[in-house]
């Protein structure tokens, strides 16, 4: 008897404690494509996954991207969240009318913590300057790709919450027995 009731007390505490876990991979992208021009603060917005949060959810690896040319100085500023991730990469091309787009990879892992609401984006900012004579650049698109561990919020349903309350009710009877014997 006591083996049965220890058993559905396990279940039921293994069942409740924890949801599913797995790394998921999620992408995002913003458009942009914008000129800026002189020096400024550009905002944006990039998605997150909608089942996204912390507590529960945790980040394995979170990178950003964002894709420019025409910039010079190495004094462009990314902001992720409050935190300066760092600075666009100077643009390499050298032809007026062919020029590729840079790419600027950010790692913002630890600009995403807790606490974090379900549907909540990741807030951006570019402070920009291309201040010298006839000076510019091009802001294209930023990318967001997300690897985190998804969790869900432990939701004790109905069912549970019965074999959770047999199996302390039985675990209350059989301390009464055992001091009734003793
Ligand atoms: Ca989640
Ligand atoms: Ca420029
Ligand atoms: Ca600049």
């Amino acid at each position: 008897m006591r083996a049965i009731w220890a058993g559905i007390l396990t279940a039921t505490l293994m069942l409740g404690a924890t949801g599913i876990a797995g790394a998921t991979v999620y992408t995002s992208t913003t458009d942009l494509d914008r000129i800026l021009f002189g020096t400024g603060k550009v905002s944006w917005q990039q998605e997150m996954p909608g089942d996204f949060t912390m507590p529960y959810d945790t980040v394995n690896s979170a990178k950003l991207t964002i894709y420019s040319n025409f910039v010079n100085g190495g004094n462009d500023y990314v902001q992720v969240e409050s935190n300066f991730v760092g600075t666009l990469k100077n643009d390499t091309g050298w032809v007026w009318f062919w020029n590729p787009m840079e790419s600027t990879k950010f790692d913002v892992s630890s600009s995403i913590s807790s606490p974090w609401e379900q549907g909540q984006p990741l807030d951006v900012s570019l402070f920009y300057n291309e201040s010298s004579c006839l000076d510019f650049l091009y802001l294209d698109k930023s990318v967001l790709c997300l690897n985190y561990n998804n969790q869900t919020a432990p939701v004790p349903e109905p069912g549970t919450m019965l074999l959770m309350g047999v199996g302390l009710a039985g675990i209350a009877v059989y301390g009464k027995r055992r001091r009734n014997e003793a």
